[in-house]
């Protein structure tokens, strides 16, 4: 809120309508007890400290840009339902597998984006073949997740291949009822979640089959803002409308739940007034941008003050993401949604679709401007790696074409045996890994620095499992910052190179991988084993867990 504008009447009129759809009374309390710097929090915010979530895996159909199509779907929708939670709680998410269609993979496993893994719950990461086997159709695997401390902005999807550019991508916040950043905004609530994602109306077994013969990564038929796009010549599809009222400030929650494709996000009449807040679940000193370029895996907060005339505005997400020429279908210019003051009416925007701000307006995030409200010194190294990106077309393929990432020469392939399972077995050392395996073993409680020396041309949104790194050095900047440096678990690399540090305080195998699920399945990953020989005697998972293995093998390939 800035100055005196009316605000009571707007925000008891808000929480009117809020606990009307809510009743929740510990909601009501809290909101007419504070009416100034009143924080319209997740109705989560009372929930008990164990959460218990259900989400049934299945094939349905989808039409989030009036394409309709077959998809993998966490409870039928996309995307998902979102995961909403409070700092403290420990979630209990029940995946049941009730996929059926063949024409797509049948298995998964899930991946909580950004969540802290606890050092004895690396069994919990969800990452296949590393910390656990995929289950198949009928079955079901329960993920326990003690959130600690952590707060912020965080998604979930499938890590199995690119089976989640079939849709199978859902939000996660952890909110914090004493979020110290909380006078800067006044609501933080489901509302307030934005959503970027790249959509094909094609399976993704095809698109990786495609992918592999022609090295081209299938381009998406059009960009998706909180679940609705439109493509070219297709039907137009109401777009979404994120509801603001005059007066109010709030925190949107930006996650870039993309498979492949970025987005270019902005806001017509913003300039200059948009903060950011949180990188990846780090809280930051606000910072102001007109425009932010995310990356998959990403997300950001930010905070709007809807002090523009009652109105709608365009929210620009120009979609980039291959070449255009390869899909007709994709119009960056198309992919958007509405943000709408309360009183406007329910209708576009009366000015043309652009491209947001350009030029000096832009005021583009640079990442490396950044900083974290707690300061955290970055440690000095104990160990210094470079991996060196590269893209290997694949001489021994039939066609020619057939396309290998790699690090350091090396194309990551999934072993058969998850890496945890052979830690278990007190399989520890160098020797035990495949070099395709591409594990990296430091020993626990120790701090390295990884340089990711990138001369392709295309970005590569490196993401670590588990844990945080510090951010010593950004893309495109000289600057090597160890003093307060942003920590964060996605950054992008590309035509460029970054100096990232991490602890191997959590021991256990960890991905690190390029969140463009493309280049990952074709050998863009790395495995960090942190502290093995500790691993092998902390980590102790469940039965059903140990399940896991057995049960996938004795699968048909085509349920796999
Ligand atoms: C998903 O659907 C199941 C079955 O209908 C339901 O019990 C569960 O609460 C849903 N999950 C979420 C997160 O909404
Ligand atoms: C399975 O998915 C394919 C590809 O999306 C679709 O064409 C087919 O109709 C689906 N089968 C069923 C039974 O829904
Ligand atoms: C999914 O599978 C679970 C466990 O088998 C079952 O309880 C649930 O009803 C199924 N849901 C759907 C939508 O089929
Ligand atoms: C998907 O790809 C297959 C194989 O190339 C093709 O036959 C089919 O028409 C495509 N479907 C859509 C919806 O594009
Ligand atoms: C999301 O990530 C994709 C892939 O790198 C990127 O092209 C897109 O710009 C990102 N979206 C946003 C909003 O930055
Ligand atoms: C893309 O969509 C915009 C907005 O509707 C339109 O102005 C433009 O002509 C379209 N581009 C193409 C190549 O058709
Ligand atoms: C690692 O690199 C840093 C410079 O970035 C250097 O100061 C340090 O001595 C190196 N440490 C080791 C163990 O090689
Ligand atoms: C290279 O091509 C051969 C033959 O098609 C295949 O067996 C192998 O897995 C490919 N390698 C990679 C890294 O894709
Ligand atoms: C690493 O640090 C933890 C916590 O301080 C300690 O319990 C553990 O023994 C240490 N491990 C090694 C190998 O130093
Ligand atoms: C990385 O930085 C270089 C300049 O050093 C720039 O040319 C390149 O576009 C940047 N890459 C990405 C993905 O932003
Ligand atoms: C990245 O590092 C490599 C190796 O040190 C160097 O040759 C290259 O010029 C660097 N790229 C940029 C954009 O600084
Ligand atoms: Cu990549």
């Amino acid at each position: 809120m800035d100055g005196t504008e009316a605000f009571s009447p707007a925000l008891s009129e808000f929480v009117q309508q809020l606990t009307m759809q809510l009743s929740v009374p510990f909601l009501l309390l809290s909101l007419l007890n504070s009416v100034r710097g009143a924080t319209v929090v997740s109705p989560a915010a009372s929930a008990a400290e164990t959460q218990h979530i259900t989400l049934d895996i299945v094939n349905g159909p989808v039409a989030p840009d009036g394409f309709t199509r077959i998809g993998v779907l966490a409870n039928g929708t996309f995307p998902g339902p979102p995961i909403v939670a409070t700092k403290g709680q420990t979630l209990v998410v029940k995946v049941n597998n009730n996929l059926t269609n063949d024409t797509m993979r049948l298995s998964t496993a899930i991946n909580f984006d950004g969540v802290f893994i606890d050092t004895d719950n690396n069994f919990n990461d969800g990452s296949p073949f590393v910390t656990q086997c995929p289950f198949g159709p009928g079955e079901s695997y329960t993920y326990t997740l003690p959130l600690g401390d952590q707060t912020g902005t965080f998604w979930y999807h499938s890590q199995l291949s690119v089976q989640y550019a079939d849709g199978l991508r859902g939000t996660l916040v952890i909110y914090d009822p004493e979020d110290p950043l909380q006078h800067l905004y006044d609501v933080d609530d489901a509302s307030t979640v934005l959503t970027v994602a790249d959509w094909w109306h094609n399976t993704s077994t095809v698109g990786l089959a495609n992918y592999l013969l022609t090295q081209i990564i299938p381009v998406s038929d059009d960009g998706l803002v909180n679940g609705k796009g439109r493509f070219q010549g297709g039907p137009e599809v109401e777009y979404a409308a994120v509801p603001v009222k005059k007066g109010l400030r709030y925190r949107f929650r930006l996650i870039n739940m993309s498979a492949r494709a970025n987005f270019l996000v902005s806001i017509d009449n913003r300039t200059p007034c948009r903060q950011i807040i949180e990188a990846d679940g780090v809280a930051t000193e606000p910072h102001d941008v007109n425009i932010l370029t995310i990356f998959p895996g990403q997300r950001y907060s930010f905070v709007v003050n809807a002090n523009q005339p009652i109105a709608n505005y365009w929210i620009n997400a120009i979609i980039a993401g291959g070449n255009p020429a390869h899909n007709p279908n994709l119009n960056a210019t198309l992919s958007r949604a509405i943000l709408r003051y309360d009183g406007a009416p329910d209708a576009e925007p009366l000015v043309p679709m652009g491209q947001g701000p350009t030029g000096a307006d832009a005021n583009m995030l640079n990442e490396w401007e950044l900083v974290p409200l707690v300061p955290i010194p970055a440690p000095e190294p104990d160990f210094n790696i470079t991996f060196i990106t590269a893209m290997t077309p694949n001489a021994s393929s039939p066609t020619g074409f057939n396309t290998a990432w790699t690090i350091n020469n090396i194309a990551y392939q999934s072993p058969t045996t998850p890496t945890l399972v052979k830690v278990l077995d007190g399989e520890t050392s160098a020797a035990d890994f495949s070099p395709t395996e591409n594990t990296f073993l430091f020993p626990a409680n120790k701090t390295v620095q990884v340089e990711i020396v990138d001369a392709t041309d295309e970005g590569h949104p490196f993401h670590m499992h588990g844990m945080n790194f510090w951010v010593v050095k950004s893309n495109g900047s000289d600057i090597i910052n160890t003093v307060n440096p942003i920590r964060r678990d996605v950054d992008v690399t590309g035509n460029g190179n970054i100096t990232l540090r991490f602890r191997t305080d959590k021991p256990g195998p960890w991905f690190f991988h390029c969140h463009i699920f493309y280049h990952f399945v074709v050998g863009l990953g790395s495995v960090i084993g942190a502290g093995l020989d500790e691993a092998a005697k902390s980590i102790h998972p469940t039965e059903a867990w140990e399940a896991l293995c057995p049960a996938y093998s004795a699968l048909p390939p085509n349920e796999q």
